[in-house]
């Protein structure tokens, strides 16, 4: 082979490995109201241990790689400060971003309406008529504490053709479920 074709050659190999390595990175945003649990269900998915205290997060990133269906995936999570009706969505929590998780607790109706706030920030912020995203309703372990039905999210979950899906960081239910439906089926 000629030295240019063989540049040449080599050149399309690489980009093909790097579409291919594209192919399996995702990246994913989870948000929600303060105290919901977002950082305890990154942590129980990423570290599979539960923290019983709270520390509020200003922003972490954890990236796990997770074998679906015979492939690879690296999937970044970007673990958000919560947010409340005046908080302001930076570019990097909107752009670029293959999933969302938008995360309330079970036992707070506040942390449910909180939701539709965040997804009209999304929606303006991109300009999209929607996003692909996730309703994660947590501390299903807190039943007795309930303030939103499971009817109730199903409801928004069709209005948004989006899944949604109970679970609890605490007890550990759910959680690959709910990351592999959101991340890695996209
Ligand atoms: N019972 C129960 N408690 C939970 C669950 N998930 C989180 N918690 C508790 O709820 C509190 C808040 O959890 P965090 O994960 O820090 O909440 P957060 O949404 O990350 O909060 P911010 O970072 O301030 O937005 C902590 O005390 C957790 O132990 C759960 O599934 N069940
Ligand atoms: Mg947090």
């Amino acid at each position: 082979m000629q030295a240019s074709a063989k540049k040449l050659h080599r050149s399309q190999t690489s980009l093909h490995t790097q579409m291919a390595n594209q192919q399996k990175a995702r990246r994913i945003a989870v948000l929600g109201s303060r105290a919901v649990g977002k950082s305890s269900l990154v942590i129980q998915f990423c570290e599979n241990h539960f923290v019983e205290s709270y520390y509020p997060t200003i922003e972490n990133t954890f990236t796990k790689t997770i074998k679906y269906r015979g492939h690879e995936f690296s999937v970044e999570i970007m673990d958000t400060a919560g947010q409340d009706e005046f908080s302001i969505l930076s570019s990097h929590q909107a752009t670029n971003i293959h999933g969302y998780v938008l995360a309330y607790s079970i036992t707070s109706k506040s942390s449910f309406d909180m939701i539709k706030i965040i997804r009209d920030k999304i929606l303006n912020y991109t300009g999209m008529d929607n996003v692909p995203c996730i309703i994660a309703g947590n501390k299903s372990d807190l039943n007795i504490q309930r303030q939103v039905s499971e009817q109730e999210s199903k409801e928004l979950a069709a209005q948004w053709h989006c899944p949604s899906i109970e679970v609890s960081a605490k007890h550990n239910e759910n959680i690959s479920k709910y990351f592999a439906c959101r991340g890695l089926s996209l």
